[in-house]
């Protein structure tokens, strides 16, 4: 009976779980939106209808602050609920209404940074570091959102702590341990970020203190933003571990394997914040180098997870009867938009994850910093692998949470999708890493840098660009017109929400596994290590209360 009536996720946990990915696809259309926006002006001059010139630096702005934080927290949170619902059991009222809470935070926010950045009274980028200024309710929607984000992350670790409470001495379920994970990893990394809001933004654009430490609130942005991109791939990653094998017809290749690589992102997520600052002074060397080292582990848990992905896929393949070397592969259910979306996001990983070895390498770094190839790796990295495994989990997701099915012509037009995004995202994405070799910079719109000889040569790049890009808001209608039918439309009945089970013979999971106590131990000693004198350094060089940044 319990397991039965676990297999879904519990109704009022759904409308939980809806309301976040409601909020999150609303974010992809209109940020979509003004990514379109921002390759045709840098294609050429480009006026909104009506006469309004676009500010570049306002839309890039609503951008990444609408893709790249709130379109992905809000995912995240709503399928990391529906995953430990389903899982782990239904929340309890006490549990669901503390996520509730966080949600409403999270949406009052939004609204207040959005309302600002749509004023032109928040153009900080998403980083929003020093010295750039926003308004004040900038800076506090920011911080309910991260409040908001922390109390949808309660009822999970509550939930987690009480299902090993009932169940003395097994091991928790493997979705429900990620989420626990992810969730972990998420209030460590927002800290950061708080602690720079909370003591040196908001009273600085109160006007309560005069300057803020701008190298300070660089650090504490990276600390928290490098693993802000661990916490996006995550649940990428809980999508390939616990729910793509189901998909094929296949099990988990092993349970042990994919807990630990999850622990492993937990404790390498920390102490390397500052390979985002290789090229800033103020910041010692040998602690660069340090970081650097520690940023490199990370291909382990990497590397790790590629060879199981593909061991479940093979296994299948040859189950199926597929012969020979590669005969397994064509088995495989390409026609099915759940798994095809993913493994299009597992192959971006690829080029992705050599893009980001290149990005971390102390030497290579100053060719490619601060220039355009770091958008084409993050588009790579976020807006393909994890962004399209989004899209493939919200295809069964949301007609589980809503009660409805996706029907073979949604199915359709989902595969267009993968098939559209891999196409956009190659022109747009490659372009970008090109000409970032040539030495276009990021965040800039060179098409107004007049008759610099340089931006001429940039120019049939940007246009190649804005056709990518073109393709790829294509797609997103067509995202946006599955979502709408699966959420309102489609026809009713049940979808399952697939979860594999573990391959017959794989090893019974070490229960260190689930020792926090420990694991909290090692993360705090990692970033205590890494953190310390650095900080030490950038107090004692730059005092608070001085602008700090002398670019020396
Ligand atoms: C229609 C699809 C998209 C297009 C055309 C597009 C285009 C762009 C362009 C042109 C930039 C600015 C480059 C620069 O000036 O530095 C940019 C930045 C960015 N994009 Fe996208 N993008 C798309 C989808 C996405 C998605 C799905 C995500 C995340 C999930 C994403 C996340 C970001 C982020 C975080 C930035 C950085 C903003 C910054 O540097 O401040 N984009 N995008
Ligand atoms: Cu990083």
């Amino acid at each position: 009976m319990q397991q039965a009536s676990i297999k879904n996720v519990a109704p009022k946990d759904a409308k939980l779980a809806m309301a976040n990915i409601y909020v999150a696809f609303i974010a992809l259309l209109l940020g979509g939106l003004a990514g379109l926006l921002q390759v045709l002006v840098r294609s050429g001059e480009f006026t909104i209808p009506g006469g309004i010139k676009i500010g570049y630096y306002q839309v890039l702005t609503v951008h990444g602050i609408l893709l790249g934080l709130i379109l992905t927290t809000f995912f995240i949170l709503g399928f990391q609920i529906a995953a430990v619902s389903r899982t782990a059991g239904p929340l309890t009222d006490k549990q669901r209404n503390i996520g509730w809470i966080g949600f409403w935070l999270m949406v009052l926010g939004t609204a207040m940074a959005s309302t600002m950045v749509l004023l032109n009274k928040a153009t900080v980028l998403y980083t929003f570091y020093a010295p750039l200024k926003a308004h004040w309710i900038f800076y506090l929607g920011l911080t309910l959102v991260v409040v908001g984000s922390w109390l949808l992350c309660v009822p999970q670790f509550m939930k987690y702590f009480q299902w090993k409470k009932e169940n003395p001495g097994q091991t928790s379920p493997l979705l429900t341990y990620m989420a626990f994970v992810n969730s972990l990893l998420w209030v460590t990394c927002s800290l950061g970020v708080a602690v720079s809001v909370l003591f040196q933004l908001l009273p600085w654009s109160l006007g309560l203190i005069t300057r803020v430490d701008v190298l300070l609130t660089r650090t504490l942005f990276w600390y928290f933003g490098h693993a802000l991109v661990y916490f996006w791939l995550l649940p990428a990653y809980m999508a390939w571990y616990a729910i793509v094998p189901k998909i094929v017809g296949g099990k988990i290749f092993s349970d042990s394997l994919a807990r630990f690589s999850f622990i492993l992102f937990l404790l390498f997520s920390f102490p390397v914040g500052i390979h985002h600052q290789l090229t800033e002074p103020g910041i010692d060397g040998f602690w660069k180098f340090v970081q650097v080292t520690l940023t490199f582990f990370v291909i382990i848990p990497s590397l790790m997870t590629a060879f199981s992905m593909f061991a479940t896929f093979e296994l299948r393949g040859r189950e199926l009867g597929g012969k020979g070397v590669l005969g397994w592969f064509k088995k495989l259910p390409w026609g099915d938009a759940r798994f095809l979306l993913p493994f299009i996001g597992m192959l971006a990983f690829i080029p992705g994850g050599a893009g980001g070895i290149v990005n971390a390498s102390y030497q290579m770094n100053q060719l490619i910093h601060n220039t355009i190839w770091v958008t084409g790796h993050f588009h790579l990295t976020v807006a393909t692998t994890v962004i399209l495994t989004f899209f493939g989990v919200a295809f069964f997701l949301i007609p589980h949470l809503t009660g409805r099915v996706l029907t073979p012509a949604l199915n359709k037009l989902g595969i267009y999708v993968g098939i559209l995004w891999a196409i956009g995202m190659s022109i747009m994405s490659l372009s970008m890493h090109v000409v970032g070799l040539m030495g276009a910079p990021r965040r800039s719109d060179y098409s107004t840098y007049g008759g610099a000889e340089q931006a001429a040569e940039w120019i049939p790049y940007a246009i190649a660009q804005a056709v990518g890009g073109t393709i790829l808001f294509v797609a997103i209608i067509i995202v946006t017109y599955i979502v709408i039918q699966l959420a309102f439309f489609a026809p009713k009945g049940h979808e399952e929400f697939p979860v594999a089970e573990v391959a017959p013979g794989a090893e019974k999971t070490p229960a260190i596994l689930e020792n926090f106590k420990f694991w909290g131990v090692i993360v705090a000693a990692l970033i205590i290590f890494a953190y310390t004198m650095p900080i030490i350094d950038i107090l004692r060089n730059s005092p608070l209360g001085s602008t700090g940044f002398t670019p020396w």
